[in-house]
C-alpha cells in the first residue's frame, strides 16, 4: 500500500488529521490497531476548548456537536465546604468550553472518514516505523491477521502513549521529561442527571472529587484514589458516600445518586517527548505528551498538534517550502509546555498528596482563596482552562 501521509492511530489526533488533510486534498491512510466499537466507546475526555470546537466545525465535523454539545460558561471550585464560580467568558473576553464527549467526537470523525475520506483500517496494528530518516518511510502492519506494509511520504504517530511511533526515534535524539503522581482517579459513569449544571472541581482533606457530565441525563464523576486501586474494590454505595463527603457544602446543595454503569481507574502522569519530529516521522497527541486530566487539556492539545501539522503539510505541498514542517516541533512544544504547567498546577492545587501534612493543606486552601478573591489569579486560571490560541 502507498499513500502520502501514513497515520498510525484513530484516536482524536489521527482521525482529525485525516479529516483536515482530506479537506485540503492530501491523501492519507489511517491504521488503527483496535476495532471500531472499541475506539467509539473508550471513555475519556469530556471538555472541548473553544478553539477545538471551532476547528471541528470548520472541518465539517460539528453538526451533532452543535446540536448535542453543552456550552459551559463557568466552572465551580469547591473547598472548605464553600463554592466559588469562575465566570469564564467574563474573565477571558468571551471564551467558554463545551461538554461533548471524546467518544462522540470520534464517532463523528469515523463516520465522515468512512463516507468521504481515504482508507481507515480497523484491527490494523502498526508494528514499527522504518526508514524515517531518508527516502520514503514504511510502516509494516498486521491487518486482521495478515502482514502488509504501508509506504508513505510522511508518517504521523497518533498512536497514543503506548504506541510504537515514539520508539522509532533514535535514543540519541530523544529527550523525555516525566512526572508521576502518588494518586489516581477512579472514574464512574452514572445514569442520573448531573447534580449541578456546571463542572465542580472539589478539594477536600479526604481527596479530590470532580463532578462532570456527558449529557443532561448522564453524570461523569471522579474520585482521587491511591495508586494501585482496583475499580472493582469500590462498590457503588461507597463511591456515592465518598463523593457526597468530598462535595458537601454548607448550603442546601445535594448530590443525586443513580445507577453506576461503568467504573475505571486512570493513573496520573505528566510526560513530554522532545522533539516531536524526526526526519519524516511526526508525533501528535498522547504519543508525544501526556497531562494529568485535572486541566482537561489532553484532547485539546492533540487537536492543536494536528491543526499545526496539517497546515504545515499542506503548505509544503502547495509551495514546496518545508519551513512550517521544520517549525512543527517547536511550535507545538510551546503550547504543550503551557498545558503541562497548567495541568500540574491544577493537580497540585486540588489533590492532597498521601504524605502531605496540615501545612500543605492550608497552602492549598490559601491558593484557592487567592483565586476566589483576586481577579488576576482567577483570570490566569480561566484563560488557561478555556485554552491557549492555536496560533
Ligand atoms: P488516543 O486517544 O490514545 O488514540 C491513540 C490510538 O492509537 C491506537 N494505537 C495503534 N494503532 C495502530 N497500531 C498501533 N501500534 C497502535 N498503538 C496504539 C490506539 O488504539 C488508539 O485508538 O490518543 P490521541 O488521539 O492522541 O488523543 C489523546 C486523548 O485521547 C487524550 O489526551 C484525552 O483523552 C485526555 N483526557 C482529556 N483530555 C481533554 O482534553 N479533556 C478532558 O476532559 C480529558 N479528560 C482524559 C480525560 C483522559 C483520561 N484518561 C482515561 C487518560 C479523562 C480521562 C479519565
Ligand atoms: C470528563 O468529563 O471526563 C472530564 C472533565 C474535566 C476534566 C477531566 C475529565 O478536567
Amino acid at each position: 500500500m502507498r499513500t502520502t501521509v501514513g497515520i498510525i492511530g484513530a484516536g482524536p489526533a489521527g482521525l482529525l488529521l485525516a479529516r483536515l488533510l482530506h479537506r485540503a486534498g492530501v491523501e492519507s491512510v489511517v491504521l488503527e490497531g483496535r476495532d471500531r466499537a472499541y475506539v467509539e466507546h473508550r471513555q475519556r475526555a469530556g471538555i472541548l476548548e473553544q478553539g477545538t470546537v471551532d476547528v471541528l466545525r470548520a472541518a465539517g465535523a460539528g453538526r451533532r456537536m452543535d446540536r448535542e454539545g453543552l456550552r459551559h460558561d463557568g466552572i465551580e471550585l469547591r473547598f472548605d465546604r464553600r463554592r466559588h464560580r469562575v465566570d469564564l467568558p467574563a474573565l477571558t473576553g468571551g471564551r467558554s468550553v463545551t461538554v461533548y464527549a471524546q467518544t462522540e467526537v470520534c464517532k463523528d470523525l469515523i463516520a465522515l472518514q468512512l463516507e468521504e475520506g481515504g482508507p481507515l483500517l480497523f484491527e490494523a496494528e502498526a508494528l514499527a516505523v522504518e526508514g524515517a530518516e531518508g527516502g520514503r518511510p514504511r510502516v509494516p502492519f498486521r491487518h486482521q491477521g495478515r502482514e502488509d506494509e504501508l509506504e508513505c511520504d510522511y508518517v504521523v504517530g497518533c498512536d497514543g502513549f503506548w504506541g510504537v511511533s515514539r520508539a522509532a526515534f533514535p535514543a540519541a535524539v530523544s529527550r523525555v521529561f516525566e512526572r508521576t503522581y502518588p494518586y489516581a482517579w477512579l472514574g464512574v459513569l452514572a445514569d442520573v442527571a448531573p447534580s449541578h449544571d456546571e463542572l465542580v472541581y472539589a478539594r477536600h482533606d479526604r481527596g479530590f472529587a470532580l463532578l462532570s457530565m456527558r449529557s443532561p441525563s448522564v453524570s461523569r464523576l471522579y474520585l482521587q484514589v491511591p495508586v494501585g486501586t482496583e475499580a472493582g474494590a469500590w462498590d457503588d454505595e461507597r463511591i456515592w458516600d465518598e463523593l457526597e463527603r468530598r462535595l458537601e457544602t454548607d448550603d442546601d446543595w445535594r448530590l443525586e445518586r443513580g445507577p453506576i454503569t461503568q467504573k475505571s481507574v486512570t493513573p496520573m502522569r505528566s510526560f513530554v517527548h522532545e522533539p516531536m519530529r524526526h526526519g519524516r516521522l511526526f508525533l501528535a497527541g498522547d504519543a508525544a505528551h501526556i497531562v494529568p486530566p485535572t486541566g482537561a487539556k489532553g484532547l485539546n492539545l492533540a487537536v492543536g498538534d494536528v491543526v499545526t501539522l496539517a497546515r504545515a503539510l499542506v503548505h509544503e505541498r502547495s509551495t514546496g517550502s518545508p519551513d512550517l514542517l521544520d517549525a512543527y516541533s517547536a511550535t507545538c512544544l510551546r503550547r504543550v509546555w503551557q498545558a503541562e504547567r497548567f495541568s500540574c498546577d491544577m493537580t497540585a492545587l486540588l489533590h492532597p498528596a498521601p504524605d502531605a501534612g496540615d501545612f500543605e493543606g492550608r497552602l492549598q486552601l490559601a491558593r484557592l482563596e487567592r483565586i476566589a478573591t483576586t481577579p488576576s489569579a482567577e483570570t490566569d486560571l480561566a484563560e488557561a482552562y478555556t485554552g491557549f490560541p492555536l496560533g
